[in-house]
């Protein structure tokens, strides 16, 4: 038995190497990405910050960095700066800033898309059964959750919130 200890530490640790390889390998065929989420006032308001979550993670959206806070008008400004000019520019900037929200990652399979797809339309009215606006918004200003449209949007939104070590060491 002495004799082949060597050869199975070294046949094991093989094993390990090709599992390893065969993992990363995987998760360079699939399409893992990395979007900005917002938990809008409203929803922070009624505290569905946990519902709104459990909602993600049951479709594949893990969230990989998470921070409350309360935005300025000059971060929300910048945030909506493809909506300047529009009638509800003022207003939105206005009600971004007047509670606290919740700015996370969320990290998946197609990950931009996906929660495009789960967050519904833009106007609750015409959001999809299940989608969080149809299930939480309020109005089309008050539609609880933010999502990325992009990956040029992904990566310029989170870059606003968090640092680069925050996000990709989960
Ligand atoms: P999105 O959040 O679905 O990406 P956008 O068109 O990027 O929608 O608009 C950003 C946010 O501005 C919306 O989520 C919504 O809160 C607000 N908004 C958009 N269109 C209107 C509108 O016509 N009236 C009032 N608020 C609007
Ligand atoms: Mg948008």
């Amino acid at each position: 038995m002495k004799k082949y200890k060597g050869t199975l530490i070294a046949l094991l640790l093989v094993l390990v190497i090709a599992f390893m390889f065969i993992f990363k390998e995987k998760e360079k065929m699939s399409n893992i990405e990395y979007t900005f989420s917002i938990i809008k006032p409203d929803a922070v308001s009624r505290h569905l910050e946990s519902e709104i979550n459990e909602i993600f993670a049951q479709n594949g959206l893990e969230v990989v960095a998470f921070k409350p806070m309360t935005m300025t008008v000059e971060q929300a400004s910048e945030f909506y700066a493809e909506h300047k000019g529009r009638p509800f520019y003022n207003s939105l900037v206005e009600y971004m800033t007047s509670g606290p929200v919740v700015v996370q990652v969320l990290k998946g399979q197609n990950a931009i898309t996906k929660n495009r797809e789960v967050m519904g339309a833009t106007n609750p009215k015409d959001a999809a059964p299940g989608t969080i606006r149809a299930q939480f918004a309020e109005s089309i200003d008050r539609n609880s959750v933010h999502g990325s449209d992009s990956p040029e949007s992904a990566k310029r939104e989170i870059s606003m919130f968090f640092d680069y070590n925050e996000v990709t060491s989960k």
